[in-house]
């Protein structure tokens, strides 16, 4: 399988983004999506994973679900975003073609995800984040900096990015975002654009 290039943005959504939220910010151009629910019951992940499928597959835009490869695998979603705690990267890869997207918070988790083959790394959280319940201590951008020198995969700066903090984003030579509340919050066509702007 041909894996593609990861666009530079990512949006992270829930259940609560569907399908208003989500459907702005595919017509403002999004190309990448993480599907990211911690709150519903299974059978309704399942069931509205399929109705991002169907969504993200008109818009020509990247799904990613987080958390369960059995959904990414029945949903012929493009990937999964595994956290440390969930099912092991060599493991994953043995039953997983598509992309394979694993959240790292130090140098060490990302050597690893690299070394066993993720395609990409989520580090964070840069900033501070309410969105993750139990985020972590912010990283910083000097750390994200860091990584980046050592990682030669893409690395996705993750936790509190937004509009005002891009510009270090940019200074750290990260090329890579996934963001919820950045674009989320307010209005999502206008965050949208200036996060393009961005980026191109
Ligand atoms: N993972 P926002 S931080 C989902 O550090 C997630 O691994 C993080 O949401 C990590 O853009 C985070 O609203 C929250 O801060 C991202």
């Amino acid at each position: 399988m041909i894996k593609p290039e990861l666009p530079s943005i990512c949006l992270i959504i829930s259940s609560k983004d569907v399908p208003e939220k989500l459907n702005i910010a595919l017509k403002s151009g999004i190309k990448w999506v993480q599907y990211r629910e911690k709150e519903l019951p299974r059978k309704e992940i399942v069931k509205q994973a399929f109705q991002l499928r169907e969504i993200t597959y008109k818009y020509k835009a990247l799904l990613i679900i987080n958390d369960y490869l059995d959904i990414a695998i029945a949903t012929k979603s493009d990937g999964v975003h595994l956290g440390q705690e969930d099912l092991p990267l060599c493991a994953a890869k043995k039953i997983f073609s598509g992309i394979i997207g694993i959240s790292t918070h130090n140098l060490q988790e990302a050597v690893e995800a690299q070394k066993g083959g993720a395609d990409y790394v989520g580090f964070g959280p840069v900033f501070h984040t309410t969105t993750k319940k139990d985020a972590l201590e912010p990283r910083g951008v000097n750390v994200l900096y860091w990584v980046g020198q050592k990682i030669k995969i893409p690395v996705v700066a993750i936790g509190g990015i937004r509009i005002e903090n891009l510009k270090e984003i940019k200074k750290a030579k990260c090329k890579y975002i996934a963001t919820a509340s950045g674009i989320l919050n307010g209005k999502i066509d206008d965050n949208l654009k200036k996060f393009m702007q961005f980026f191109n």
